[in-house]
């Protein structure tokens, strides 16, 4: 039993070795807020890990924004919305992460130019060990994506 797991370790060690399995990390369902120049916004989407070992989103890169973070937005004890800057967000292998209004976000600031519904942008992500994942991104409207109740808060 003892030899089998660590036969078991060593192919393990052996295929993350050689790079993404299976489909690696698929977005859906991405959108992003619209915005004007120089203000804030952002993009929401569901992440699936289809491999069977955890993956971490390390970042987002895109040049419509000075800066590109991944935040994560809560409700404080007071009351107040609040977002953190999250340096990075576990997937567990085989689960979905949902970016949402209120949650976790793709935080743009510092707009380049102003970002109208029916817009698109470019937006590459960044995994731990996995290949880059650019999305071109539709700009809509936030109240047709259900975001009632969190107006103006990424
Ligand atoms: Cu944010």
């Amino acid at each position: 039993m003892k030899r089998f797991l660590v036969i078991l370790l060593a192919g393990m060690l052996l295929l993350s070795a050689c790079g993404p399995k299976g489909e690696g990390v698929q977005a859906g369902n991405f959108w992003m807020r619209s915005g004007l120049k120089d203000g804030n916004s952002a993009t929401y989407m569901m992440l699936t890990n289809f491999t069977d070992s955890d993956v971490a989103l390390l970042g987002a890169s895109s040049d419509v924004a000075a800066a590109v973070e991944i935040h994560l937005s809560s409700v404080g004890a007071d009351g107040t919305m609040k977002m953190e800057k999250q340096d990075s967000v576990g997937i567990p292998a085989g689960a979905v992460l949902e970016l949402k209004p209120g949650s976790y976000h793709i935080m743009f600031i510092g707009l380049t130019k102003d970002l109208a519904v029916g817009d698109e942008i470019t937006l590459t992500l960044h995994f731990d060990g996995y290949d880059d994942l650019t999305l071109t991104v539709p700009v809509k409207d936030a109240a047709d994506m259900g975001g009632s109740g969190m107006e103006g808060m990424p």
